[in-house]
């Protein structure tokens, strides 16, 4: 693939946010900080945001279908009880925004599939037996570029994993906008991958990123955790025989130990730098106890605001269906004129 930016003339349209969270429940903290807290953050940043919840995507994976629903408006409450206020970010379910599921199919004809088979993180999911795999799963990075371009999204907030599905949006989008010969059409947009925890890692490996699908619950803090369950696995969570290292210390060889630091610098809006300062020297006794109550004075307000908004569904369903007509406001106009840009009948 090549970078798309290098020849295509600027896409001149206003900034808008978007991003998106799979609609398969069980959040964890890496949810939280590389996205829900983020995208909080960008709120008020002066471009509107657009978040859904992505259940096109969830059903890459079996979904039981007498759960979905309640997956969706789950995600939906996550992205309230974190900050987001439905007033001034839009908020929505993918599936009830048909013009998804429309461009996906016309970006489809215009991803290669030699990009698709270098998508790492299809490797990852389909594991030893690719065949067996929804066709859907190894599609998913097209259904993510059209849930970008569809609003024009200038930038994306995503974890470190999603770097190489933003890089194939671009491709696709540089590729349409050739193809077509509308210059411009559509944005490069720009993956948004700051702050100290942009790749959670798993709290029994520091080599495996935090992950919903990981068989071991010991390696991910829910944000249905009570706080004894998030206290206890942050005191069983792997590190090492040393100390806490000093400001400076080279830590690429401690994988657990620069976690659990990373975990402690985003959750208190600080530095790594000033947190090894903090704790320079001291035991682990020490600072597993001063995480797990930050982790849990962090997470607390979010649960049981999660809890509450799960307990009124007819709150949820009135933002998701407000969020939904305005997210159609946008799209409908985009479908409308990239099916004329590709030159299907029109009545
Ligand atoms: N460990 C993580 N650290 C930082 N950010 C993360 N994200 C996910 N895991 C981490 C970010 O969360 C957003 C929503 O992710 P998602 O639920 O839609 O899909 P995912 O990335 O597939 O999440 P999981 O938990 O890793 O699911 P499985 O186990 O099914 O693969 C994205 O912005 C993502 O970057």
């Amino acid at each position: 693939m090549t970078d798309a930016s290098a020849t295509a003339p600027a896409y001149t349209g206003p900034r808008r946010i978007l991003s998106g969270i799979q609609a398969s429940g069980a959040l964890h903290l890496g949810n939280y900080l590389g996205a829900l807290k983020r995208f909080t953050a960008l709120q008020d940043s002066g471009a509107p945001c657009f978040l859904f919840v992505a259940d096109l995507h969830a059903i890459t994976v079996w979904q039981d279908p007498a759960l979905l629903a309640a997956q969706t408006r789950e995600i939906a409450a996550a992205y309230i009880a974190s900050g987001l206020d439905p007033a001034k970010s839009t908020i929505f379910p993918q599936s009830a925004v048909r013009a998804h599921a429309e461009l996906a199919w016309i970006l489809n004809c215009v991803a290669r599939l030699g990009w698709l088979d270098r998508m790492t993180q299809f490797k990852e999911k389909s594991g030893k037996h690719k065949e067996r795999a929804s066709v859907g799963l190894y599609t998913y990075p097209v259904l993510q570029a059209a849930d970008i371009l569809l609003y024009k999204a200038t930038e994306v907030p995503v974890g470190e994993d999603q770097k190489q599905h933003l890089e194939l949006t671009r491709d696709i989008a540089g590729k349409f906008n050739t193809d077509f010969n509308a210059p411009g059409y559509f944005p490069l947009p720009e993956p948004l991958i700051q702050g100290p925890a942009t790749r959670v890692m798993s709290l029994r490996d520091g080599a495996a990123k935090m992950s919903k699908s990981d068989p071991s619950d010991q390696s991910r803090i829910n944000l249905t955790d009570d706080a004894d369950t998030i206290a206890s696995k942050i005191r069983k969570s792997k590190t090492d025989m040393g100390v806490m290292p000093e400001p400076g210390e080279g830590l690429d060889d401690r994988p657990e130990v620069k976690n659990l630091i990373a975990i402690y610098a985003a959750l208190s809006d600080r530095t790594r730098e000033e947190i090894t300062a903090e704790f320079a020297g001291q035991g682990f006794g020490a600072f597993k106890p001063a995480l797990a109550d930050l982790a849990v004075s962090s997470l607390a307000p979010v649960t049981a605001e999660m809890r509450r908004l799960m307990d009124d569904p007819a709150e949820i369903d009135r933002v998701l269906r407000d969020g939904a007509e305005r997210a159609a406001g946008i799209a409908d106009p985009v479908i409308a004129e990239v099916k004329k840009i590709v030159g299907f009948w029109q009545a």
